[in-house]
């Protein structure tokens, strides 16, 4: 294992002078270290993003590079491909290896990706490496030393980076210390809203709401990250009858904002999209996202939702959800949530399979 500090100040000995990403727990160390100095890290709503601001950095002379959990490769292939190959801009890319190499010891959304990430870079003819939990400052240098010669070579390898690489470091951030606890927000939300159907985005938001509130009307999506409101439209369009509460994050809303244009102009009035802002990634190790500066509700009603409110209180989403049920939608609903403290319950699919979620929330449906 490498420290966080080592492999930060490795590649500021390179002259890599800006970091962009989004989290995944692999990377804790290192975004955490980095974010304790201004201006060194910019913390991207989604990989393709991050990637496009290393390469501004590039286009600008500043070396940059990036980090990202493969689950995030896809949204990261149209800048990389279209913007970083075809015009040829020197970025050195880390991804963690979620679901490598035995696809079986990790969650399931990582099983497809996993196994198929070293080939996906292959099939692109994207050079890359492998930090393996075993190498240290030595071995990461020799791979620094290789992803050089391609960079030198106006290309953009990939550092592909096991679990336990990369040491920890304590996380900067800056989460709400006033609100309400994220498991009682969606206690509350699911007992007000007894006949919905419950889309839960991943992480830790997912893993709440089956402890707290599991039904057959709930579908939890792990992975897809930013598509639980793009989901619950498809829902909300296809059972206009029925009410559909979309459980988002704050994260997870910020990497497909798009959604909330979209959601304002299909404007379905049985959608109710309640996002649990922590004001961090809790569930990859409590990293700052960017929704500190951005209004939800202000972009919501902008984007055409019928309504949007912020609560902080268990009275107040009550309130709010009762209101939401009363005229139609769509309703936007932001929940100002404190970081979660003990242990946080197991996944879903530690008790189902995503095919018994999938069925029994069609047959949910059907009724
Ligand atoms: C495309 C993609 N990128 C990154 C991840 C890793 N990841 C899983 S959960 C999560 C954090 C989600 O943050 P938020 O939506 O704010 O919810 P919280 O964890 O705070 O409950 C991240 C970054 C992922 N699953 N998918």
């Amino acid at each position: 294992m490498i420290s966080a500090q080592d492999f930060c100040a490795l590649l500021a000995d390179h002259g890599f002078s800006l970091a962009s990403g989004v989290p995944c727990s692999h990377f804790g160390g290192p975004i955490a270290h980095l974010s304790t100095q201004p201006g060194r890290y910019v913390p991207a709503p989604n990989e393709g993003s991050a990637l496009a601001v290393a390469a501004g950095a590039a286009l600008g002379g500043r070396r940059a590079y990036v980090m990202l959990q493969n689950s995030g490769l896809g949204n990261l292939i149209n800048p990389l491909t279209s913007l970083v190959m075809t015009y040829q801009l020197p970025i050195l890319t880390f991804t963690s290896l979620r679901g490598w190499p035995d696809p079986a010891t990790d969650e399931p959304q990582h099983a497809v990706m996993g196994p198929a990430t070293p080939g996906l870079l292959d099939s692109i003819h994207t050079p890359h490496y492998t930090l393996y939990a075993k190498d240290g400052p030595d071995e990461f240098s020799l791979i620094l030393e290789q992803a050089e010669k391609d960079l030198a070579e106006q290309r953009a390898p990939f550092v592909l980076v096991e679990r336990g690489a990369i040491g920890k470091a304590a996380a900067a951030n800056d989460p709400h210390r006033e609100g309400l606890a994220a498991a009682e927000a969606i206690r509350v939300v699911v007992a007000t809203t007894p006949q919905a159907a419950v889309i839960a985005t991943t992480g830790y938001t997912g893993r709440d709401t089956f402890a707290v509130a599991d039904s057959p009307r709930n579908f939890y999506m792990q992975g897809s990250m930013g598509h639980a409101s793009s989901l619950g439209l498809g829902v909300a369009l296809t059972h206009p009858e029925r009410t559909v509460v979309i459980l988002d994050g704050d994260g997870a809303l910020l990497m497909h904002l798009g959604a909330l244009s979209m959601i304002g102009h299909a404007a379905p009035a049985n959608l109710i999209h309640v996002v649990l802002d922590n004001r961090i990634h809790e569930s990859t190790g409590g990293q700052a996202t960017t929704s500190a500066t951005t209004s939800f509700p202000d972009m919501a009603l902008a984007a055409g939702y019928a309504s949007a409110v912020t609560c902080d209180s268990e009275d107040a989403v009550r309130s709010a959800m009762a209101q939401a049920q009363a005229v139609p939608g769509p309703h936007l609903i932001n929940v100002k949530t404190l970081p979660r403290t003990g242990t946080i319950p197991p996944r879903a699919t530690n008790a189902l399979s995503t095919l018994d979620i999938r069925d029994r929330f069609q047959d949910s449906l059907r009724q």
